[in-house]
C-alpha cells in the first residue's frame, strides 16, 4: 500500500520556494512538489490560494499543518530534523537568528521597491505621462531604494568578509534564507560586493543546491 507523503512543497516557478526545496535536500528529507506556474504578469495563479489565503509561495503541507512564510517554515523544518543546520553555539545562533529574520524583514523590501521602480520605467505609457513616470521612478529609487541597496548590502558585504557563511564557518538554513535577497541584489544592482559574490558561488555549488534547483527551476528569472 502507498504511503501519502507527509511532506508537499507548493512550488511556484521563480520563487522563494527554491529555498525549501533546498534545505529538504540539504536534510535529506523525502517530499513532493506541486508546481505552480506564473501567468502573463508574473503573479501567482489562484489555485495556490485554495491552499493558503495568502495565495503565496512557498507553501508548505507538512505533520497536518499548512506552512506559509519562508522564515517560518525553514524554522519549522530545522526543529523537526533536531536542530540540523542551525547552530549551538550562542554566537553563532544569535546570528543565524538575526539573519533568518532580516532576509524578507530588512534586506528584501528596498528591493522590492527597485523592482517597482524598473517596471515603472518600462511602462508603456502617452509620452506626456512620461516626465511624470520618470520622476515617480527617480524619486523613489533616488529617495529610497537606491540607498537603502547601498546600506543593507554594504553591512551583507562586510559581514561576510569576516567569515564564509552567515552565522559563522559552518553552512547553516540562514545562507538558505539569505539566497534570494543576495542573489536579487547581485542581479538587479551594479553593486560591487565580492565576498558577497563569492558566498553565493560557494553555496549554489552545493549538491543539495544543484539538487533542488534542478527539480525546482531558477530562484529568479534572468534580468531582462
Ligand atoms: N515573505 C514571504 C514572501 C512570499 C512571496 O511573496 N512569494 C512570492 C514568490 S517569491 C509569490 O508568491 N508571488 C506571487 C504573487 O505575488 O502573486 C516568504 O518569504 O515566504
Amino acid at each position: 500500500m502507498n504511503e501519502s507523503p507527509r511532506l508537499v512543497v507548493h512550488h511556484l516557478e521563480y520563487s522563494r520556494s527554491l529555498r525549501v526545496l533546498w534545505l529538504l535536500e540539504e536534510l535529506s528529507v523525502p517530499y513532493e512538489i506541486r508546481r505552480y506556474a506564473r501567468d502573463r504578469n508574473f503573479r501567482a495563479p489562484p489555485e495556490l490560494k485554495a491552499v493558503h489565503p495568502l495565495g503565496r509561495s512557498p507553501v508548505v503541507e507538512v505533520d497536518g499543518h499548512v506552512l506559509a512564510e519562508s522564515g517560518a517554515i525553514i524554522e519549522y523544518l530545522v526543529e523537526r530534523e533536531g536542530g540540523k543546520l542551525r547552530p549551538t553555539d550562542l554566537e553563532q545562533l544569535l546570528r543565524y537568528r538575526f539573519f533568518l529574520h532580516y532576509a524578507e524583514g530588512s534586506a528584501m523590501p528596498p528591493l522590492l521597491v527597485q523592482l517597482l521602480v524598473e517596471k515603472i520605467r518600462a511602462q508603456a505609457v502617452p509620452f506626456f505621462i512620461k516626465p511624470i513616470t520618470r520622476k515617480v521612478a527617480g524619486g523613489l529609487e533616488e529617495g529610497f531604494s537606491a540607498p537603502a541597496i547601498a546600506t543593507h548590502f554594504g553591512f551583507v558585504e562586510s559581514e561576510l568578509a569576516t567569515r564564509p557563511y552567515f552565522a559563522g564557518q559552518d553552512f547553516t538554513a540562514a545562507d538558505i534564507q539569505m539566497i534570494y535577497p543576495v542573489e536579487a541584489a547581485l542581479l538587479r544592482s551594479g553593486g560591487e560586493w565580492p565576498s558577497l559574490r563569492a558566498w553565493r558561488d560557494r553555496v549554489t555549488a552545493r549538491p543539495a543546491f544543484q539538487r533542488a534547483q534542478s527539480k525546482g527551476g531558477a530562484a529568479m528569472p534572468p534580468k531582462t
